[in-house]
């Protein structure tokens, strides 16, 4: 029988990552598009699928070899008696299993672009670091000139993964001990590292204006509680909102859009919908109309740069969509969303969101957004305001429609009501502009026919 080689797919752009999980051993065998192994880069993690249905007949690869593109990472003997499509009975079973361990903290899935980078993990994940009282800003005057004459010296050993982190965070590696070969820095002696500086007392840090430290509580001193590792999605998105909330000086603007004649126009297009094998929701329109708005409201579409000294502009308007999965929250991004047709969004929103839920998003697919829309339209709730994706400076919450009295200037009507949420990035967006944009969107979505213009 044919042996085939597995070798890393095109991983969107990532230099070069790290092989975190083996998903199957040597004798296993395996169907088309089984996940093999999990890499994870600096910026995301992905599962590398088998190509062939088969028996994995050698594994090429061991937990922390280095990856790029192309590179081999098993041999499997493939199987023309093993259907491709559907798993047979006991493949089924361990693929029941490896989905049930997503939500496990070594599970990793596919990040978004911006929460890849500033990640606290879990107190399991961490390396035994022997205590160092180096962790505040302020450190003692020895360890000030140790790391001083470390860095002179160029003893700091990194690699360039770990050293852009530690710029993105502004952490001097001189300062982290490293615990890999040879003290290495290695990221979790970086994340140990911000750790143990968020967990100082404010006043060490800042000296009485840091963010004070909630205190570790005994659950179980009041009852029963099982405690469970949070996935490496969860504390990542964790990592990024808290990033934001506390970078970002956030305002949220709310208003209603009466989409009384988009439920309708919407209603008339579910045959056409079927016959497209496709759902058209109001997500779809919803993205239209905040591609237009932001044609309209240039500002809403850039980002700071070089620490607020210049406004990036950008030409194109790239929205991401908040999918919520089984192991956490995703941010696929839809590309030039003014230049697709509202059927066009709604096949590429559902191929997404699907893709998302199965963790087989590229990096690169959650990399680049202007703009987020985060919908909670089937859940429930009549507002809520939503956390800035940053580096994008605002975000669109959108609750559950619901049938309202509307005063139509003679009588009550009923209309189908909407409720939309703005957050903005205060620091570029001001009120004015926040209630232009949103504004623009409530009126798109209440007459439609804006959207052809
Ligand atoms: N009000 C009322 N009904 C709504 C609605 C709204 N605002 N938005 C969607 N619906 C309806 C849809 O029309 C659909 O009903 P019909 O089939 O009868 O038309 C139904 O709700 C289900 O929609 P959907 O969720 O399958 O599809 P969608 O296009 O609205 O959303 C997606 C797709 C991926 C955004 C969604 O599935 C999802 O994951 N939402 C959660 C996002 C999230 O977690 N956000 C919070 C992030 S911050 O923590």
């Amino acid at each position: 029988m044919p042996i085939q080689q597995v070798v890393v797919p095109d991983i969107g752009g990532a230099e070069g990552a790290e092989v975190i999980e083996l998903l199957v051993a040597v004798g296993d065998q395996v169907v088309l598009d089984q996940s093999l192994i999990v890499l994870e880069s600096d910026k995301a993690s992905m599962e590398i699928p088998a190509t062939a249905a088969g028996t994995v007949v050698e594994l090429l690869v061991a937990e922390g070899d280095q990856l790029a593109e192309g590179a081999a990472v098993a041999m499997i003997d493939v199987a023309e008696h093993i259907v491709e499509a559907a798993p047979a009975p006991e493949l089924a079973e361990n693929q029941a299993h490896v989905a049930s361990d997503a939500s496990s903290a070594d599970e990793v899935v596919a990040e978004q672009e911006v929460v890849a980078d500033t990640q606290a993990p879990a107190a399991k994940e961490m390396p035994v670091v022997e205590e160092v009282p180096v962790a505040s800003a302020a450190p003692a005057a020895s360890e000030e000139v140790a790391a001083l004459s470390r860095e002179a010296a160029g003893e700091v050993y990194a690699g360039p993964a770990v050293r852009k982190l530690a710029r993105e965070l502004g952490v001097p590696l001189e300062r982290v001990k490293g615990t890999g070969p040879q003290g290495r820095v290695l990221k979790e002696d970086l994340q140990q590292f911000v750790r143990k500086v968020i967990r100082e007392p404010a006043g060490a840090i800042t000296g009485g204006m840091g963010v004070p430290a909630v205190p570790e509580t005994d659950f179980a001193k009041f009852g029963e509680v099982e405690v469970t590792p949070r996935s490496k999605l969860d504390k990542l998105t964790a990592a990024n909102m808290h990033r934001s909330w506390l970078n970002v000086p956030h305002v949220t603007q709310f208003d209603e859009a009466d989409i009384t004649n988009l439920e309708e126009f919407r209603a008339g297009l579910k045959a056409e919908a079927e016959r497209r094998s496709t759902r058209i929701t109001p997500l779809p329109f919803l993205l239209k109309a905040c591609a237009l708005a932001l044609r309209d409201n240039p500002k809403i579409n850039s980002s700071l740069a070089r620490g607020g000294e210049d406004l990036v502009h950008k030409k194109y308007i790239h929205i991401g969509v908040a999918v919520d999965t089984p192991v956490g929250l995703m941010v696929p991004v839809i590309r030039d969303v003014d230049r697709k047709t509202v059927w066009e969004l709604a096949h590429e929103v559902a191929e997404l969101a699907s893709r998302a839920r199965d963790r087989k998003l590229l990096p690169a697919e959650m990399q680049g957004g202007c703009f987020t829309v985060s919908s909670l339209g089937t859940i429930g709730g009549n507002g809520f305001t939503p956390i800035v994706n940053t580096p994008e400076v605002a975000i669109l919450g959108v609750s559950k429609a619901a049938i309202k009295p509307l005063w139509n200037g003679a009588e009550f009507a009923p209309r189908m009501m909407m409720p939309v949420a703005l957050s903005y990035d205060h620091r570029v967006v001001n009120g004015g502009d926040g209630g232009r944009f949103l504004t623009r969107i409530v009126s798109l979505l209440s007459d439609i026919r804006q959207l052809s213009l």
